[in-house]
């Protein structure tokens, strides 16, 4: 039997008998061409079409798993924006494992100055925090080009006799993105919609002995992202810089993320602090008495995400109530969306927001601006 090619984007097996399955392509492509896409590649490259796939987030783990035991090394790609948000509980556990390299990408999206090597020492002492002591960090940015080649030389110091490299992360942090820097050319598929990679996929960097291994994202458990339809996971994912903005709010103000989380503030002393998210996430300031109006009458327009179309399925999630207290030089972290970080502190606050999202305390990534 002929061996099964594979789409050379995603990694996915192409088929030439149902156009409605993944893989396909046409009988005369499939038997004269070496290299092919398959027609979902072919259309999200060409028009930025989005399609859904029948892989399940099992099918995803199982692959991740199988190309760990091969890998000789693990270049792990966290977005820097959403930091806890890239973690996902396998992954960590491959990386205690596993020799690693970690790749920080996305920096252009944070703002202001923010020295490259201030954000390693902070990476590291956060994966510290997880048991986990990578042999080097590199910080880039997949969409400028910068730190990409410093990927290359580290693999070099530590493989100098090759090495099959594991590209391993959640959705939608640019992994491929971070290959096709890598090896200079726009081959693998890559696109704003997470789950764009099915199945692994084998790529060596031209005058090296690096071979890199691409695989499908993890989907984490906890992010808010993952709680809405997809428009809105594309307007909370943030594609350009980050907003920031200050607030001083009295007792009993509360502080809306869109529709999607609420903190209601509980000192008396007026604590400050900034709130971090996509510009496409609108903050509001309100009274506990107008909130339960403003979400009945706004949620989905003026109040968004979640938008229109899943702002009622967003509603019917259950939600919890949790009471944090942040002191000066810390951050309350919501996963898959955004952050607050207290620069005059204490400030006790209590957060409502679905049961399945995660809440973490961190010491400041970006301190206030004085
Ligand atoms: N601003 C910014 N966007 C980036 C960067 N790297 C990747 N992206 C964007 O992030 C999105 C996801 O990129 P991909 O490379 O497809 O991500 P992936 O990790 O391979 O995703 P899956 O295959 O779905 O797991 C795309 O819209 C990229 O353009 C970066 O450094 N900065
Ligand atoms: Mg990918």
């Amino acid at each position: 039997m002929a061996k099964i090619k594979k789409c050379i984007g995603c990694g996915i097996e192409l088929q030439n008998e149902s156009s409605e399955k993944q893989g396909f392509v046409p009988k005369s492509v499939l038997e004269s061409r070496k290299e092919i896409y398959c027609q979902r590649c072919f259309k999200i490259k060409n028009y930025g079409e989005y399609l859904p796939v029948e892989m399940t987030k099992e099918d995803y783990r199982k692959e991740v798993g199988k190309q760990a035991e091969r890998a000789d090394v693990v270049l792990a790609v966290f977005d820097i924006i959403d930091f806890e948000g890239s973690f996902d509980d396998e992954i960590l556990d491959i990386l205690r494992e596993k020799d690693s390299i970690i790749a920080i990408n996305k920096l252009d999206l944070v703002p202001g100055e923010k020295h490259p090597s201030e954000v390693s020492d902070w990476v590291k002492e956060r994966l510290a925090d997880e048991g986990i002591a990578p042999l080097d960090i590199a910080i880039l940015s997949a969409k400028s080009g910068y730190g990409v080649n410093g990927i290359i030389r580290k693999l070099r110091h530590f493989f100098p006799d090759g090495a099959k490299a594991m590209v391993l992360g959640t959705t939608n942090v640019g992994k491929s993105s971070i290959i096709n820097g890598l090896l200079g050319d726009k081959k693998v598929t890559t696109s704003k919609y997470p789950g764009t990679t099915l199945k692994s996929l084998e790529n060596i960097i031209s005058g090296t002995k690096l071979t890199l291994i691409d695989t499908p994202g993890l989907i984490p458990e906890g992010r808010v992202s993952d709680m809405v339809c997809e428009e809105c996971n594309l307007k909370i994912v943030p594609a350009n810089e980050i907003s920031r903005k200050t607030f001083k709010l009295e007792k009993d103000r509360v502080l809306m993320f869109g529709g999607l989380l609420w903190m209601k503030v509980m000192n008396s002393e007026k604590a400050i602090f900034s709130a971090f998210a996509s510009k496409d996430v609108s903050f509001h300031e309100t009274n506990e008495g107008r909130l339960e109006d403003l979400l009945r009458d706004h949620s989905g327009d003026a109040i968004s995400p979640p938008c229109e179309k899943c702002r009622d399925e967003y509603a019917a999630l259950p939600m919890k109530k949790e009471e944090w207290t942040v002191e000066s030089g810390e951050e309350l972290v919501f996963k898959g969306l955004g952050w607050i970080s207290v620069k005059r502190g204490p400030l006790t606050i209590e957060v409502t927001i679905p049961e399945g999202a995660e809440i973490i305390l961190r010491d400041a990534f970006i301190k206030p601006r004085r």
